[in-house]
């Protein structure tokens, strides 16, 4: 049928779903944090059972903390890497990478930046994914810069596969280091014409100064979260609840 582009609420009354997809944004960034594994079994940072509640961040995720005390940095990961093979991608995941396969299928485009360093998104089939501060599958060496897959357990003892010496550090993003990625992220707001941020707190940056580029661009900015986060106020859309229920509902 013929489309009326000038009144395309009309046509995706009439055509369904096809037609819906073309009115509709059609280049998405959706930022992802802690919250939306929530629901998978891995604990998020700022709420109760928080890992920053139980462990101080400056020592734990900082090059400051890690030169003090490698081995306390090494058990602190090492714990969370041992979590990742018993959780799996929960609904709100797999929403997320059935989004990005019909806006693609139907000549758009989706990038997924994460905060996480748990591989879920990736576990559940999404495709373009920024995780911008680092993998927790991954190991790196402080003297040659090697990166690596890595599942095992790290300690001060572990030898770099590439130059052979006892520096392996965490593939992560510790505080005051430069998130990865961003210039990709940065390309990918540019082109955007719809802004999520899903199960953040809003309270770690440049992440969360997205919403805020966002605004500037004049773009809507969709906030899916368990309760108002610290930069609630500048998104157009709010909505609450358990990240497995409510991406799901708002992807349909
Ligand atoms: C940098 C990896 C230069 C470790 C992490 C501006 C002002 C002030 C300070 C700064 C600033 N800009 C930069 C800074 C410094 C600093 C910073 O932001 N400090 C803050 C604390 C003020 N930032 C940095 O150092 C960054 N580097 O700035 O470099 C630069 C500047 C510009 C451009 C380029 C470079 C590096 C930061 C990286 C730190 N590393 N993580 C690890 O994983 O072990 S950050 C840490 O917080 C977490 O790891 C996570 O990645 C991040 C965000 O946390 P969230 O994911 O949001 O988790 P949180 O627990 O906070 O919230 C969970 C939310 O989910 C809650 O709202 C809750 O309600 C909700 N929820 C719970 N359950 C559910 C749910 N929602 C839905 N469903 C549920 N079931």
């Amino acid at each position: 049928g013929e489309l009326d582009w000038r009144r395309p609420q009309v046509a995706s009354r009439h055509l369904g779903r096809y037609v819906c997809m073309m009115v509709h944004p059609m280049n998405i960034v959706v930022l992802t944090g802690a919250g939306i594994s929530a629901d998978s079994g891995v604990d998020t940072f700022r709420d109760p059972d928080g890992a920053w509640v139980k462990n101080d961040p400056m020592k734990v995720a900082t090059p400051e903390g890690f030169a003090e005390d490698p081995a306390r940095v090494h058990a602190f990961y090492n714990a969370r890497r041992a979590q990742l093979p018993t959780v799996d991608p929960n609904p709100a995941h797999f929403a997320l990478a059935e989004l990005e396969a019909e806006l693609v299928k139907a000549g758009g485009s989706f990038t997924l930046v994460t905060q996480n360093v748990d591989n879920l998104h990736q576990r559940a089939g999404s495709k373009r994914v920024l995780p911008i501060h680092g993998s927790l599958d991954k190991a790196e060496c402080s003297a040659c810069g090697h990166v690596t897959v890595w599942k095992d357990d790290l300690s001060t003892e572990t030898p770099c596969p590439a130059c052979g010496t006892t520096a392996m550090r965490p593939y992560i993003v510790w505080f005051g280091e430069i998130p990865r990625h961003f210039d990709e992220v940065e390309d990918a707001m540019m082109d955007a014409d719809l802004f999520a941020a899903i199960g953040t707190s809003g309270s770690v940056y440049p992440a969360a100064g997205l919403v805020a580029f966002a605004r500037e661009r004049g773009i809507p900015r969709i906030e899916l979260n368990l309760e108002p986060s610290d930069n609630a106020a500048l998104f157009t859309e709010n909505h609450y609840g358990k990240a497995s229920e409510i991406v799901p509902a708002w992807v349909k």
